[in-house]
């Protein structure tokens, strides 16, 4: 088993219930458990402005999966709550599962890489991780407390 931090993002048809369809797709995972789930926050988004209010959560899941097979999952799951990706980066979507972490694996492949880019300055990540996830050491040695504190409680509303 190893342990998994997915981050759920949603901000178009109803969020919070694309979020809660998500998390029972995630709890009926092959090989998986799902163990933890942090609160749901609303946030600012992160690149084109004009798009709604995100809402977001992490979750912690026991898996035996191998990586991309759980990546393939995760964008089954993905598709099913009618995501369509567009050419538009950081565009709107209806629901985003990213791998953050898994185990103390570094994945740099090119379907894959773990832990997700950017996640290190994302407080709608950070913050609700660190709910589930205390004082985790990352596998580049830094620890989640240090990066929170250079990473402001800000754009982020707790739901
Ligand atoms: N991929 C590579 N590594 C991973 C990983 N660790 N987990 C690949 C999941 N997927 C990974 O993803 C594009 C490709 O990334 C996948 O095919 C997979 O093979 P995508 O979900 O199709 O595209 P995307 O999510 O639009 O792109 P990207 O660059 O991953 O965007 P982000 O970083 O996910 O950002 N603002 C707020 N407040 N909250 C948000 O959740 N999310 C985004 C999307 C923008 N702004 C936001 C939020
Ligand atoms: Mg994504």
């Amino acid at each position: 088993m190893e342990r998994v931090y997915i981050g759920l993002g949603s901000n178009l048809a109803t969020p919070l219930e694309q979020l809660r369809a998500a998390l029972a797709a995630l709890a009926a995972l092959p090989q998986s458990q799902l163990l933890e789930v942090s609160s749901f926050y609303a946030s600012d988004p992160l690149g084109p402005t004009d798009q709604p209010r995100y809402v977001n959560a992490v979750a912690a899941l026991d898996t035996t999966l191998a990586p991309l097979q759980l990546l393939d999952a995760l964008q089954a799951i993905e598709l099913d709550q009618g995501r369509q990706r567009k050419a538009e980066r950081w565009g709107p979507r209806t629901l985003d599962l990213d791998i953050l972490l898994f185990g103390q694996r570094l994945l740099d492949e090119p379907r894959l890489q773990v832990p997700h880019y950017h996640m290190h300055a994302r407080p709608f990540v950070l913050y609700p991780l660190a709910e589930i996830a205390t004082d985790l050491l990352l596998p580049d040695g830094r620890r989640l407390s240090a990066l929170l504190q250079a990473c402001p409680f800000v754009g982020l509303e707790r739901l």
